[in-house]
């Protein structure tokens, strides 16, 4: 039986599959793959047709998409990190979807201001409205977090993963969440496990 092979580098949205897969303590491959190049390559495109990293292969099963792949790795490998039952595996895909539609799309224009933008050409203007847009989001999470430890109750779980997976970006922003703290604590929490650091160590380059 082959191992599970998980593709990209933990600088990127590869990061939120490679520290689920490292949650799950199974052994497994992993192949780094650069967005820039690599997953453009002939070879790779055959395992994810966008071109875009993470993806997974599992047996005869190849899958893209970082939310998908958790999943899976939950389910499959996991159990433990999503509750169960109909309500409970609702909520862990609602926190999920959340993240990359709620906190994603507007972390994203800071990433790309901060990093990816020349300097005569950045707009403070788009990073002030940037912060502004994520104040919402992140009241209605610091409000939910002031009554229990973690998204689902007072457990790790897939939730947590995926959602603190994907605002692992704002670390590399520096941007500061201290105005909810709630949040911060429970970003320090999710961030102290040691799967987490595995998964920076074993993702890091391609
Ligand atoms: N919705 C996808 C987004 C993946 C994605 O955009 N990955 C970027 C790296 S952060 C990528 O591979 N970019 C390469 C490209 O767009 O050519 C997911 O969550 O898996």
């Amino acid at each position: 039986m082959s191992k599970p092979v998980i593709y990209g580098i933990s600088t990127s949205r590869a990061f939120r599959s490679i520290w689920a897969i490292e949650e799950t303590g199974i052994d497994y491959e992993h192949v780094p793959t650069s967005f820039m190049g690599d997953a453009q390559s002939e070879e790779y495109l055959a395992v994810n047709p966008n071109g875009r990293i993470p993806a997974l292969v599992d047996g005869d099963m190849k899958l893209f998409e970082s939310m998908a792949i958790n999943f899976y790795l939950a389910k499959k490998y996991a159990p433990h990190l999503i509750p169960d039952g109909l309500q409970g595996e609702a909520q862990a895909l609602q926190w999920s979807v959340w993240a990359i539609s709620e906190i994603e799309p507007l972390q994203t224009q800071i990433v790309v201001q901060k990093f990816f933008t020349p300097d005569d050409k950045k707009d403070e203007a788009v990073m002030a409205r940037t912060a502004r847009g994520l104040e919402r989001p992140l009241k209605v999470l610091d409000t939910h977090l002031a009554q229990r430890d973690y998204l689902l109750g007072n457990e790790f779980s897939l939730a947590d993963l995926s959602l603190a997976g994907v605002m692992d970006l704002l670390n590399m922003v520096e941007f500061d969440t201290s105005a909810w703290p709630h949040v911060q604590r429970w970003r320090d929490a999710c961030y102290s496990r040691a799967s987490y650091t595995r998964a920076k160590q074993v993702g890091e380059s391609a």
